[in-house]
């Protein structure tokens, strides 16, 4: 979508730290991070939220995106000290850019709940 940020850092036109990308899904660092390791997973596709994301080949395509989560953290060496996999959706849970994205944090303790 053109108008889309997360859509422009797909194809290259806004630049972003990338970690991992594939043909389906692209990682790369939170400009505004969080934790010490703060990464977001997004779908090449263009998806609003996860709310969107329904149906067999959207439900496939969740599965396999949290999957290449658990596989970037697991190579930003995440998997001793645990992290947390989470995605905002919509203005209640603070989603402020329309374009699903899964926030991969680590490397230091997490509270709970989320404020
Ligand atoms: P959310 O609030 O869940 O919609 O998260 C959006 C995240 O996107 C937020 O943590 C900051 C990040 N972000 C916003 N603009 C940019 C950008 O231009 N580049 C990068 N790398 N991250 C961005």
């Amino acid at each position: 979508m053109a108008d889309c940020l997360f859509c422009r850092i797909v194809t290259g036109e806004i630049p972003a730290t990338i970690v991992k990308r594939t043909e389906e899904a692209v990682a790369f660092r939170d400009i505004d991070a969080r934790a010490p390791t703060h990464v977001l997973v997004i779908p090449t596709q263009h998806i609003p939220a996860v709310r969107e994301a329904t149906g067999p080949e959207r439900e496939q395509l969740l599965g396999g995106l949290l999957a290449f989560a658990a596989q970037v953290a697991s190579e930003l060496g995440l998997d001793k000290g645990g992290y947390r996999i989470v995605t905002n959706t919509g203005p209640d849970a603070g989603q402020s850019v329309d374009h699903l994205h899964l926030h991969v944090l680590g490397g230091r303790r997490l509270t709970w709940p989320p404020g």
